[in-house]
Order: structure tokens, then sequence, then C-alpha cells
């Protein structure tokens, strides 16, 4: 499963970012350091179900009226500050949490109100541009100290006849979760010597650079916009990186409230409808969230992850079904299973992701809209219902 870490700032909002996308039980609190173990969960993306274009709605667990849900992995973890590298807060213990993400949502505290400790201060006393960058620079100096320690290791391997530094380097960041594909592209776009004893902190820092942007881009969450200054988020949004205003809190009340039958509210909508049963104060609170949601597009939750996924991942959702006039599988379930996969993906991919079997058995695929046979050199595309025929299945 894809997975998708919360870093930033001690405060931030980050467990309230994930108890809201996962509707799992953490410790929130106005002070830094309250969560110390990583917490990990299961939330989604969200997608345009395929089964808009049939007449019925499919009745898939994770489909709603059209709106999919995706699942994806989400990571909740210590708060991180200036230094952790070096062992500062909770330093090391966070970053290397993040080896296993694929992308990261970098929680800021948009209203100004915690500084670069997390500490509470009022709102707009600190400024949250100053938040942004010192993430990227621990993460690269984390990683530039992970190459630097195991430098020896590979100078040691160089005196070998058949080293080879490009295989040696991808041995070594296999480890951070970097694919031998995602290193090979970075060894191509930088400059370095061939012999490692050559090799000088500067080229270890923008080898871990290069390999950090592309092995965990980042999104930044402008959080707590229900309170923040509005030229405090329009200042984040105009940085020159994606930036999606967010309301954690906001989130979560929403999907309190559509579980206790008060609003009606799927994860992503921009609106919601407010119900009969709730009390005055419940109604005026929610009148002004739907008031910051109309200016911000929404809380923001779901589309900083969908954002994260589908943008900066570059991911598609497929649907593999085993009947490709009924969309659906063996027992007549419609678009039972969605898959996320790297675009430029084939049906051949496809058939692995579901399971190795069905990938090593592969014949052919159709596809279910065009009802169309597609080669193994077919590009997958965003709401593609593919029928797998293998000796498999
Ligand atoms: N107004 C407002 N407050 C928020 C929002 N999101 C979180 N908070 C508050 O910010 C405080 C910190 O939230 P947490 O979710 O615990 O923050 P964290 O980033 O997990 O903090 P650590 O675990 O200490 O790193 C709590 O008081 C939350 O209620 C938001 O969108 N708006
Ligand atoms: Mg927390």
């Amino acid at each position: 499963m894809l997975s998708i870490a919360l870093a930033g700032k001690p405060n931030a909002g980050k467990s309230t970012f994930y108890t809201a996308a996962t509707m799992a039980e953490v410790d929130v609190a106005n002070y830094p350091f309250t969560t110390i173990d990583a917490n990990r969960g299961v939330s989604y993306v969200r997608t345009e179900c395929p089964c808009l274009e049939r007449e019925e709605r499919c009745n898939a667990d994770n489909c709603e009226n059209g709106k999919r849900y995706v699942p994806i992995e989400l990571l909740d973890v210590a708060g991180l500050v200036p230094g952790a590298h070096e062992g500062k807060g909770l330093g090391n213990q966070f970053l290397d949490e993040l080896t296993n993400a694929d992308v990261i949502v970098n929680v800021v505290d948009a209203s100004g109100g915690t500084n670069e400790k997390g500490e509470p201060v009022d709102i707009g006393d600190h400024d949250p541009l100053e938040d942004i960058d010192f993430i990227e620079e621990e993460m690269d100096l984390w990683l530039a100290g992970i190459v630097e320690r195991n430098w020896e290791s590979v100078e040691r391997k160089s005196r070998s006849p058949d080293f080879d530094i490009d295989d040696a380097l991808a041995d070594m960041l296999s480890g951070f979760g970097a694919s031998p594909k995602q290193i090979a592209m970075v060894l191509r776009e930088v400059d370095y010597p061939d012999d490692p004893i050559q090799w000088e902190d500067e080229h270890r820092e923008a080898l871990a650079r290069d390999v950090r942007r592309r092995t965990k881009p980042i999104v930044v969450a402008a959080n707590k916009i229900d309170v923040a200054p509005e030229e405090n988020v329009e200042r984040l949004l105009e940085l020159d990186k994606p930036v999606i205003p967010t309301t954690a809190e906001g989130e979560l009340a929403l999907r309190r409230a559509a579980d206790n039958d008060l609003i009606e509210y799927d994860p992503g909508d921009e609106t919601i409808a407010i119900g009969d049963g709730v009390n005055d104060a419940q109604r005026g609170a929610l009148e002004d969230l739907a008031d910051t949601m109309a200016e911000w597009g929404g809380t923001g939750v779901q589309a900083a992850l969908d954002h994260a996924v589908y943008d900066l991942l570059d991911h598609l959702t497929a649907y593999p079904v085993e009947d490709a006039a009924k969309w659906s599988d063996g027992s007549g379930n419609v678009l039972p299973d969605a898959f996320l996969l790297p675009q430029g993906s084939t049906p051949v991919d496809l058939a692995y992701s579901v399971h190795s079997d069905i990938g090593d058995g592969y014949l052919h695929a159709v596809n279910a809209k065009s009802n169309r046979e597609i080669g193994e050199e077919y590009e997958l595309e965003e709401g593609d219902v593919i029928k797998i025929v293998s000796t498999a299945s």
C-alpha cells in the first residue's frame, strides 16, 4: 500500500489530521511532543468511480454514490524541530520513521499561533513561512548523515575488481526506500567521481538532497485556516511549492457530525448540508466552518492526501474485474477493487498488483470500457476497468 507520512513542527496539528483522516483515536493536545510513538493507520484518497459512467452506482464498500475512496497508509509521527538530525527534540526517531513513506505531508501551523519549537504563542506572532524549509533541510541532512556513515563500506567495496559505483550507491540507498529506478535517475543527473575515495562532503550532501527530493516529495498542508490570518495563508499559497490550505480540526468535526447523522458530508466535499437535529451552538459552529470551506474549497484534508498521491506521486486508479461486461468479480460485485499504480503502468503491472501468480500467468487483458483487447504495452489511464486473463485466474 502507498504510504503517506505527516511531518511537521510539534503542535502543528498532525495528530488531528491523522485522527480525522483515519477516524482512529490518538492523543491530541496543545503542547509540543504529544505524539512520541508513531501512529499508523488506513486512510483513503478520493477519486471518481467508473460506476458514474453506468446506469447504476456500484455497491463497493469504498464507493459513496460515485465518490470512490482508495486505501492508503497514513503515518503520524513525532514533531520535528530544527536540529533534529543532530538529536534535538525527539531527533532521529522521527526521521527514521520516514524511511518507509512514499510521500510527505508537511503540516504547518498557518495561524502563527505556535513558535518554532511548537510552543503556543499569540495567533500571528510566528511566521509560518519559517516552518517550511527546515523540514526539507532536516530530512536532507539526516539522509546525508546516513550516506556518510555508510561511506566506509562503499570505499571497502571499491577495492573489489568488479566494483561499480552506481550499484554500490543503489545498494546503500535502497534501505531508504529508494527504488533502483529512482536512484538511477538521480545518478544520471549529478556529477560525481567514480572513485569513492575522491568523494567530498559536498558530493554526499548533493546526492542526499537529490535522492530525498525524488523519493520523498512534499506537499504542505497550511493548517488551522479556521483561525489563521488570511494573509498568512495567501503568502504560503504564493510559494513555489504545492500548498493546500487545511483545517484538520474542521475535518474532524465534520466527520464526527456526519457519523452522528447531524450533517451530510463525505470527505473531500466542498460543502455540507446541515440537518435539523443540531442545536444552536452546533449550528453556529458548523456554519462558521462552512464559511471557511467556501473560502478555501473545503477543509483540505482530503485534498492534501489526493494531491500527494495523484499529483506528486503521479498515480492513477485502475479497477480489475473478471466480467468485462458487468464490470464485476466472479460473485457479481461491481468494481470490487481499486489499485493505485504509477502513471505509465501496464496491464501486466496491474496483474502483479492483484497477485504475483496472476502476473506470472498473464495472458492478455481487455479494456472493459471499450471491450477491446489491449496489448502488454498499453499504458493504463485513470479509471480504467480491466479484465485480466491469466492462467492463474
Ligand atoms: N484551530 C485549529 N486548531 C487545530 C487544528 N488542527 C489542530 N489543532 C489544534 O492544535 C493543537 C495540536 O494538535 P495536534 O494534532 O496534537 O498536533 P501535533 O502536530 O500532532 O503535535 P505533536 O504530537 O506534539 O507533534 C491541538 O490543540 C489541536 O486541537 C485546526 O485545523 N484548527
Ligand atoms: Mg501528534
